[in-house]
């Protein structure tokens, strides 16, 4: 049974002059590297199949198996473990009878190509790009974590489907493994991991080629590669206890440990957040100057708020900063995908954004929810009426369809999901806490919506000994408590200043 967990793919083009190639790849697999791939774009057979025996030498040595990309004569000539082809190489079936027992692998970048490989009697497949590289410019798609957990479920649902009885010279099939390849490294490959499952199919492991043979200490490379693996992600979200009893202790911790919520927000609502933060005793900071955004996110006790707000492409750099030096620190990140739902271009910036970082919360009404559930590995157009049953208008959805709908967003984005309405929905995973709504004045506040985030930031910020889910059923509660409340001032103005007071209050 093969291996996959650091997966070599070898490019010799990319080699420091103070190295050689070979050496690259003997401190690869000194370094923990489980499977090797020789992909030579550009070598004579002569020259492949004299680099492959080298590199057989060393992988035999350390009983991991060698794969050779595209050139199945090569695979042959020097009996490597396994090939590994793409789309427009040669078909799969023509492959395996070729190459008999021996590994066979099969790049899929999209459903379709993977809904093909797994009719096939294949080894494993390579799911990528996940992200743009400079190594290969010709890639297909770049797809994302949001991607890859699509063609995750056409694995899964093939792997489920494998019964043994197809024709082959294999009787009985294991199920098919997969690895991500495309702009992978130690610095995204915990998260990619993280990223990139869905129940009962995850990675099997990840591939990279600059990552490891680009390095001038190709050994290191992997070794930091190998342990970025093993650490794993650095948070997990499981829905944990909690009841409406914790939310008294949990406010006191908030103003005891006075987090700081660092905005990254609209022009609309920044005063407001800004006050709504200060009134539940937290410290709002509105910055996008991303050279401080690490030093920002290394402070104790900091989350973020990420607001979709006003997109721009100037922004999106900014969010994307952000995204990477609070996910970098492990700190939390509340996302409001602001009127997602409202236009393709802003749901695929919240695609970019998924794609780019791991968030700790997405919070939206239900509108916007279902922009987001839009991407989950799980949906399909013709699904709408199934999972959103019972939709006539998003005002009217019904809550059975809201809490599934929220369930699929939590389970494939692996975030609490909280979704805002005259009840509130926080869900994770299969945990599902109501909350009642605050008032109907709230909707003639500007930022009274996104302003929920800044609460929600602060309790996470705050919260060291609760869970996420507790942080976040708590913020929810004291907000619409407060603006219950204030509501008694029955005008909008007034509403706004009778908030704060609440909150200061709570
Ligand atoms: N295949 P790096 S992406 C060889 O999408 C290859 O199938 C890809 O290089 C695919 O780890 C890729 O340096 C290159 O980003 C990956």
């Amino acid at each position: 049974m093969c291996d996959y967990s650091v997966y070599l793919v070898t490019d010799s083009t990319m080699v420091p002059s103070t190295s050689t190639f070979i050496k690259q790849v003997e401190g690869a697999i000194n370094g923990g590297a489980t499977v090797v791939q020789l992909r030579e774009k550009n070598l004579s057979t002569q020259d492949f199949i004299r680099r492959a025996q080298q590199v057989h030498e060393l992988t035999k040595a350390k009983g991991i198996p060698l794969i050779i990309n595209d050139r199945i004569d090569v695979a042959l000539a020097v009996d490597a473990e396994g090939v590994h082809i793409g789309q427009d190489d040669m078909p799969i079936d023509l492959a395996r009878k070729l190459i008999g027992d021996k590994i066979l692998g099969v790049s899929c970048s999209t459903v379709e190509e993977a809904a093909v490989a797994c009719g096939h009697d294949i080894d494993y497949i390579g799911i990528g790009a996940v992200y743009s590289t400079a190594t290969k410019k010709d890639t297909k798609n770049i797809i994302g974590p949001v991607g890859v957990r699509k063609v995750l479920k056409v694995l899964r649902d093939g792997n489920t489907a494998r019964d043994g009885t197809m024709s082959g010279a294999r009787p009985k099939r294991s199920p098919i493994k997969c690895v991500a390849i495309g702009g992978i490294n130690e610095t995204n490959g915990a998260r990619v991991l993280h990223q990139c499952q869905i129940q009962h199919q995850k990675l099997d492991g990840l591939a990279v080629v600059s990552c490891i043979m680009a390095r001038e200490d190709a050994y290191r490379a992997t070794k930091d590669l190998v342990d970025v693996i093993n650490k794993g992600w650095w948070h997990k979200e499981s829905a944990g206890e909690w009841t409406t009893s914790l939310v008294p202790k949990q406010m006191a911790q908030v103003r005891t440990v006075q987090p700081l919520v660092h905005h990254i927000t609209n022009n609309v609502v920044k005063n407001f957040s800004a006050n709504v933060t200060l009134a539940v005793g937290a410290s709002p900071i509105m910055s996008e100057l991303p050279e401080e955004f690490p030093e920002l996110a290394a402070l104790g006790n900091t989350a973020l708020v990420l607001n979709l707000g006003t997109p721009s492409a100037a922004m999106m750099e900014v969010f994307h900063a952000g995204l990477s030096a609070y996910n970098h620190h492990g700190k939390h990140i509340v996302f409001d995908p602001v009127a997602c739902g409202a236009t393709t271009a802003r749901l695929n910036c919240c695609r970019q954004l998924l794609n780019h970082g791991q968030m700790s919360v997405i919070k939206g009404n239900l509108g916007e929810i279902m922009g987001i559930y839009k991407l989950c590995s799980g949906y399909a157009a013709q699904d709408d009426g199934a999972v959103m049953r019972g939709v006539d208008s998003v005002a009217t959805m019904d809550e059975e369809s809201i809490v599934r709908m929220a369930t699929e967003v939590s389970k494939d984005f692996r975030t609490v999901v909280v979704v805002t309405g005259a009840t509130n929905y926080i869900v994770c995973n299969d945990k599902v806490e109501t909350v009642e709504g605050g008032s109907q004045l709230m909707g003639r506040v500007t930022g009274s919506g996104c302003s929920l985030g800044s609460v929600i930031g602060a309790f996470l910020g705050g919260a060291s000994e609760h869970s996420v889910f507790g942080a976040v059923a708590a913020a929810v509660t004291v907000y619409n408590q407060c603006g219950r409340k204030a509501a008694a001032v029955q005008h909008p103005g007034s509403f706004i200043s009778s908030f704060i007071d609440e909150l200061s209050r709570a």
